[in-house]
């Protein structure tokens, strides 16, 4: 009988995975049955942005934790698919660092291509995943809200691949229940202009503090306060941006920090990161780690070392994403289709718990984006995902990097080359900073809109 392969999330992970099987029967091989099974009514998982929070119109949690006007963090030439590039979805260049729509449109763009929609199931969570020790396969239980029905169906292999930045992680601090503005965590952000005028804290000292601090800045917020727990960001940041050490309590609308010092603040986004979450796998197939660089129990970062038939995405922390991505979807492909051999327990436990040593000793952004591109590199090598420079890769996030403490306003008006096609970015023809409409139309559009003139 032909195998099953059950695939959860139709994010760029489980895109990725549909895609791999998908080019390899495009080469003559035999592909297991796909069905994956997608919670939302689109594809694109973070990247399909939704305007709800909360629950959504199911009464499912929303997963999308992005937000209006939001513009790639890292290089597009760090991320892109090296069977799909860039130039060959947009037929001309553009801008290193484009807004979220525009990346969801490439996403999109190579499996339509690729004609696996028919794959998915929409509308449809998954509740629950069991193991069959007997019969060696998984009983998937979802929900399809289409027909107001759960059902059951047996798979050989699951791939979860439902994301880990939806589920957010909520400090408390004293004095939040009686705060006289709004708290709000990170993944409820929608829109910056809601921040207009008012003094913002951002509790939390990485990317979501960063961007979202600065893009309350880009809105006009009056004041930023950004307060960490471990380290400062240290950009340099504009003169109504400050940052202090955590936030210890807040008193009416007064934030008091831990250096003893105190100021006014209108509302509070915290910035402090997300939960691996998966409740419906049940405790013995359950990931648990934090947002780090090596998850332990994952054989190639991928299979559940008690149990491979059991396979995660994209569980790392990430400086590599899409690509990284596909090198662990092709891997896993290549090991369900019996042409890699997995070996023995001990032998995947010895070899995870020796990059866990390594990534411990990882000190420095370059030490850890070298650290993710040489695994990345390892996983390319066994399969036939097409191969791309990684130590340029790596280079271009050096320079990203530099340019971050160079203007952290302004990074992203800088331009890298493809390591795909060779391609130069070109800059944009507005500067981010002035650049409110982030629209597809906007961004492709040869100038800006007469409105953007005035403000260029
Ligand atoms: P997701 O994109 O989260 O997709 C997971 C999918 O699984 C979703 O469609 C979800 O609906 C579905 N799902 C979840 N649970 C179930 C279930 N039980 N049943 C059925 N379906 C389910 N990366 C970058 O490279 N560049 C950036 O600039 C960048 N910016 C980011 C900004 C924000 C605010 C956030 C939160 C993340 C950002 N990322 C960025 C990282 C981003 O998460 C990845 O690019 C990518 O989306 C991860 O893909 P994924 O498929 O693992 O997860
Ligand atoms: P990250 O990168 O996991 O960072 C979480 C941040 O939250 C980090 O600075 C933490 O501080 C901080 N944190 C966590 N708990 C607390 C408490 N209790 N108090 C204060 N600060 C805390 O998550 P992000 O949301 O920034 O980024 C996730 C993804 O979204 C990323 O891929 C981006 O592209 C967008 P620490 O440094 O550990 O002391």
């Amino acid at each position: 009988m032909k195998q099953r392969v059950a695939i959860i999330g139709a994010g760029p992970c489980g895109l990725a995975q549909l895609r791999a099987f998908q080019s390899a029967r495009a080469g003559g091989a035999e592909i297991p049955e796909l069905v994956c099974f997608e919670k939302q009514s689109d594809w694109g998982g973070m990247w399909n942005y939704t305007w709800r929070t909360g629950l959504d119109e199911h009464g499912e949690a929303v997963h999308g934790s992005m937000y209006r006007y939001l513009w790639s963090n890292g290089p597009k030439e760090c991320l892109e698919f090296a069977d799909y590039s860039f130039d060959e979805h947009f037929g001309r260049p553009m801008g290193s660092y484009p807004p979220r729509e525009v990346l969801w449109d490439y996403i999109k763009g190579r499996v339509e291509k690729a004609g696996v929609r028919p794959w998915i199931r929409f509308n449809t969570t998954v509740r629950g995943v069991a193991f069959d020790a007997e019969s060696q396969t998984f009983e998937v239980t979802a929900h399809s809200y289409e027909q107001d029905l759960t059902y059951s169906e047996t798979f050989d292999y699951v791939v979860v691949a439902s994301g880990h930045f939806s589920t957010p992680n909520v400090p408390y601090f004293p004095g939040f229940e009686s705060f006289a503005g709004r708290v709000l965590h990170a993944h409820d952000f929608r829109d910056a202009l809601e921040f207009k005028g008012k003094d913002v804290l951002i509790v939390g000292g990485s990317y979501s503090a960063e961007d979202i601090g600065s893009q309350c800045f880009k809105y006009g917020a009056r004041s930023i306060t950004s307060c960490y727990r471990s380290a400062p960001m240290g950009y340099k940041w504009p003169e109504n941006w400050e940052e202090k050490p955590l936030l210890t309590h807040v008193k009416g609308s007064t934030a008091f920090f831990a250096d003893g010092s105190s100021r006014h603040i209108d509302a509070i986004i915290l910035c402090t990161g997300y939960k691996h979450h998966f409740p419906f796998l049940p405790e013995e197939l359950r990931l648990k780690t934090g947002n780090r660089l090596w998850p332990l129990n994952l054989y190639k970062g991928v299979f559940w070392e008690q149990n491979p038939k059991l396979i995660y995405l994209g569980m790392q922390d990430q400086w590599y994403s899409f690509n990284m991505f596909d090198a662990q979807a092709w891997y896993a492909r290549d090991v369900i289709l019996g042409r890699i051999a997995l070996p023995d327990f001990e032998r995947m436990q010895a070899e995870d718990l020796a990059w866990r040593r390594e990534e411990e000793t990882l000190e420095t952004a370059q030490q850890m984006f070298e650290f993710q591109g040489e695994y990345i590199r390892q996983l390319i090598e066994a399969t036939d995902y097409p191969s791309f420079d990684i130590a340029e890769v790596n280079r271009t996030f050096l320079e990203w990097k530099h340019d971050k403490y160079e203007n952290i306003m302004g990074y992203r008006d800088k331009c890298h080359r493809s390591l795909i096609t060779g391609t130069m970015a070109t800059p944009h023809h507005t500067p981010w900073l002035q650049a409110l409409d982030d629209s597809l139309g906007a961004y492709l559009a040869d100038s800006p809109e007469p409105s953007m003139k005035a403000t260029g």
